[in-house]
């Protein structure tokens, strides 16, 4: 298939699995255009059936805002009929589905069908795209789409009690390519430099947003240290850094906290930790947490959105109430101060991410874009 992909290509987690998708696809064979304002973070441009168009928003003075929908909406016209490209995958709904209809639209005045594949993520829909300054427009573009898709249940619960929807909607979770992570033993994963032999490696991503909660990771991690040796890996750059690094301070516990910012070595950084924390106010899905279970390591997590589809209650790591951050941290001593317990927990993380592997997922988006092609 001739496919092309729009997503926002930062750290995220919607642009990070969309990448990997496109990047998956064009592997089996697939002809795939990424269409975004700038290279996303991890697309290997010079990867067999891999292309990429940049839009440009032109500077203009008279304009407040620089109108970057209707820049997309061009430049997706002149892809899709250069390349004949026969879908359009849309990762987020605004503005990405919004301005794919209008190129719909304007591609229907030369003859033209593309297919419009949307998949919902969650900050578009629960964060975003419910506020009445937008709803209309997403609700819009959902029920114009030829085919939706989300991550979790429980975001297309959300999404059906949100908006008003007339069209079907699939939960195609979010995946990880496993062979992509190095296995503990192997010598990439020799954290010697990091920590003592005797300290626990607990660690936290995020784009240190406040739905992530990082204050939460801190005030965590400070009851864990009282307990037993460890060090806390921050990775990830974002508004709440500043106040996270002052909470350090204040604490006394910036020898044991290393800040590693925004990192391409997400994979090694895993493979180096015992735990991960994900206190986050919501996630969709919680691709973060996948990567955790990827590198065999258990997650402690609220029980919000769809985190409870992914980490399993006391097998793959434990879930507590929002802002629960006593029992998050016992949560995560009782597994740590139990060699037995750990090994036990980084196994069922590694079973359990498995079941979200790229292999079981992939066929799902391609027959997702079949059954969108056949109308
Ligand atoms: O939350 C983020 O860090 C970024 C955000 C995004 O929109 O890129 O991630 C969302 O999409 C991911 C991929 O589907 C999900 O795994 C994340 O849970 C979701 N984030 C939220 O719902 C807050």
């Amino acid at each position: 298939m001739k496919i092309g992909i729009v997503c926002y290509p930062t750290f995220g987690g919607s642009g990070v699995i969309a990448t990997e998708l496109g990047m998956s696809l064009a592997d089996k064979g697939h002809e795939v255009h990424f269409i975004t304002y700038k290279r996303p973070v991890r697309l290997d441009l010079l990867a067999k059936n891999i292309h990429f168009h940049e839009v440009h928003v032109e500077e203009y003075p008279l304009f407040h805002f620089q109108p970057y929908e209707l820049a997309l909406s061009t430049k997706l016209v002149e892809v899709i009929t250069r390349y004949n490209l026969e879908i359009l995958h849309l990762h987020y709904a605004i503005p990405h589905a919004y301005a794919a209809y209008m190129a719909k639209e304007m591609l229907k005045e030369k003859g033209i069908d593309i297919k419009l594949v949307t998949t919902l993520h969650g900050t578009d829909i629960t964060l975003v795209g419910s506020h009445p300054t937008y709803k209309t427009a997403v609700e819009f573009s959902i029920n114009n789409s030829d085919a939706v898709t989300v991550v979790s249940n429980d975001l297309k619960e959300d999404t059906l009690r949100l908006f008003n929807i007339n069209t079907d909607i699939d939960v195609i979770y979010n995946f990880i390519d496993l062979k992509q992570y190095p296995k503990e033993t192997s010598i990439e994963c020799d954290r010697s430099a990091l920590a003592k032999s005797d300290e626990r490696i607990v660690t936290h991503i995020s784009n240190m947003r406040s739905v992530k909660r990082p204050l939460d990771v801190i005030e965590i991690f400070y009851r864990i240290q009282k307990k037993l040796p460890a060090k806390l890996l921050l990775v990830g750059e974002g508004p709440e850094i500043e106040k996270v690094e002052n909470r350090v301070k204040e604490l006394g516990i910036y020898d044991k906290v290393l800040f590693l910012g925004n990192s391409n070595d997400v994979k090694k950084v895993l493979c180096y930790s015992d735990l991960f924390l994900l206190p986050s106010m919501t996630e969709s899905f919680g691709l973060a947490a996948l990567e955790a279970m990827a590198a065999e390591t258990p997650v402690i997590s609220t029980n919000t959105g769809g985190l409870p589809e992914v980490n399993i209650q006391n097998n793959t790591g434990f879930l507590s109430n929002l802002g629960d951050v006593d029992d998050m941290a016992e949560k995560a001593i009782s597994i740590l101060e139990d060699d037995n317990r750990l090994l036990e927990f980084k196994k069922n993380a590694y079973k359990q991410a498995s079941n979200f592997s790229l292999e079981k997922i992939l066929p799902l988006y391609e027959s997702m874009y079949v059954k969108a092609i056949n109308g």
